[in-house]
């Protein structure tokens, strides 16, 4: 058994009382009051959902298994001579709960060392789609087509008991995540590169070998390292995350789940954000001719997006109140490494003038830019303009957090997700409306 396996082993044993005690000795207590704006209103702050591996405070942002980002990027064992951790120690940080050490990061880049290998008809089924395609569809369907693959699936049919559900549901996740960045880069060499191919480098670590398919320099090893630990969780209730734990709660397997997860990321309110930030200010530029905006000429634009209707892709957020710190953490990047690249100064022109505008105009409960107002810069700066890939980024780094999530579902054998649903009429019976 793997170092990371067994002391999760440790970890579920020590974990099962506690949802027990809870559920049983305190079921009934009450938490919170539902709303018949909750009810209708996509169920915002309803507290009915439970992870250990991240929590999301509206005003600080996100923490991964008790960690800011800053943090969890100062704390992560580190690539050597590079400044960003291992993905491979972050996989270790969200499923345990515990900073792993140098060896720990070993043991699970060993793991997917072993399970790297995509089978031949995953590439196959990406060419017989047509090329234009949306490279999130062809992600979605390279996954759920692995579904044959599944471990979980072999032992449910054999008999395992419920209490093992977990061990062939963490081996998917290994075996599934392992694969991803080189499904990733082939859809994107495929695509856009004239199909030429990049084969994987088996001593890499999984952003680096990431950067070596897609065939960029240093440092997009660094950008790949970066983009996979912040797109990674973001509590349990985003579109994303909720799918896949939805999908899993029924026993459909890691597969159905991450090819479902994908789907939900591909909506233009969540993870297709980043991809219309970069169409948005790309349309900008145009008008513009090239030249950077003045601070009133990007209000107007502002004003006109919201005038026809739209939403200012990249600003506002379901949860948060604040600008998001995995915002800041690719903005802190940008002023290192490319302060004076035009989208970028585009973006934090935007920084300056897009919270006013939506604070005047009184609706978003949240005007401070999210995660996807800026990753797409960083990605346009290393020469990925193809903006309608940047979600499959997202997809890979989301996968990690949704994949450990679920395995610890089936470790505490969360039911079949089943919420109640009410008529309109129940609920005007219920406002007191004849
Ligand atoms: N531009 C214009 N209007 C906005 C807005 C924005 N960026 N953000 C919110 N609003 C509007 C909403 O559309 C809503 O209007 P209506 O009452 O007319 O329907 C009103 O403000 C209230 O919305 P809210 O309660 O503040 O926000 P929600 O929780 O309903 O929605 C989100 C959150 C993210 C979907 C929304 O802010 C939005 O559409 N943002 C732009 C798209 C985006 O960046 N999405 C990515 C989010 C991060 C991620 O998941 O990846």
């Amino acid at each position: 058994m793997s170092k990371l396996k067994a002391k999760l082993h440790e970890k579920i044993e020590g974990w099962r009382p506690r949802t027990t005690k809870l559920l049983k000795e305190h079921g009934d207590v009450k938490v919170g009051e539902v709303t018949i704006s909750q009810v209708i209103g996509g169920m915002r702050g309803v507290k009915c959902l439970t992870t250990d591996i991240s929590y999301l405070d509206p005003f600080e942002g996100i923490r991964f298994r008790g960690y800011t980002i800053p943090e969890t990027l100062e704390r992560l064992p580190k690539v050597p001579g590079c400044e960003m951790p291992y993905v491979e120690g972050h996989v270790y940080l969200l499923l345990t709960g515990e900073i792993p050490t140098e060896e720990d990061v070993a043991d699970v880049a060993e793991e997917f060392r072993k399970r790297r290998k995509v089978p031949q008809y995953v590439f196959d089924l990406l060419r017989a789609l047509p090329r234009d395609t949306h490279p999130m569809t062809m992600f979605s369907a390279a996954v759920v087509a692995m579904q044959r693959e599944s471990e979980f699936v072999k032992a449910y049919n054999a008999g395992v008991s419920k209490m093992d559900y977990w061990e062939p549901t963490y081996e998917d996740m290994l075996n599934l995540l392992a694969k991803m960045p080189e499904i990733a880069a082939y859809i994107f060499r495929m695509k856009y590169r004239s199909d030429t191919i990049i084969p994987a480098d088996p001593d890499m670590d999984f952003g680096g070998n990431f950067a070596h398919m897609m065939g960029i320099p240093k440092p997009y090893d660094e950008v790949s390292r970066l983009y996979f630990i912040l797109h990674s969780d973001h509590e349990s209730g985003n579109v994303s995350a909720h799918t896949g734990h939805l999908i899993a709660s029924a026993l459909s397997d890691m597969y159905y789940s991450v090819s479902g997860l994908i789907n939900g990321l591909a909506g233009p309110l969540h993870g297709l954000a980043n991809q219309e930030v970069l169409r948005w200010i790309q349309g900008v530029m145009e008008r513009m001719g090239g030249k950077i905006p003045s601070e009133e000429e990007m209000k107007q634009f502002v004003w006109d997006t919201l005038n026809s209707g739209q939403v200012v892709p990249g600003f506002g957020h379901a949860v948060l109140r604040k600008t998001d710190p995995r915002y800041q953490a690719q903005r802190e990047y940008c002023l290192k490494y490319l302060p004076d690249d035009s989208i970028f100064k585009y973006v934090d022109l935007l920084y300056k003038v897009v919270p006013p505008i939506l604070q005047e105009l009184g609706k978003a409960k949240n005007p401070w830019p999210n995660v996807d107002a800026q990753s797409g810069v960083i990605q346009w700066y290393y020469g990925v303009k193809e903006y309608d890939f940047y979600t499959v980024l997202f997809a890979v780094g989301r996968t990690i957090g949704v994949a450990s999530n679920i395995v610890w579902d089936r470790a505490l054998g969360y039911p079949i997700e089943r919420p109640k649903s009410l008529t309109t009429a129940m609920l005007e019976e219920i406002a007191g409306i004849k």
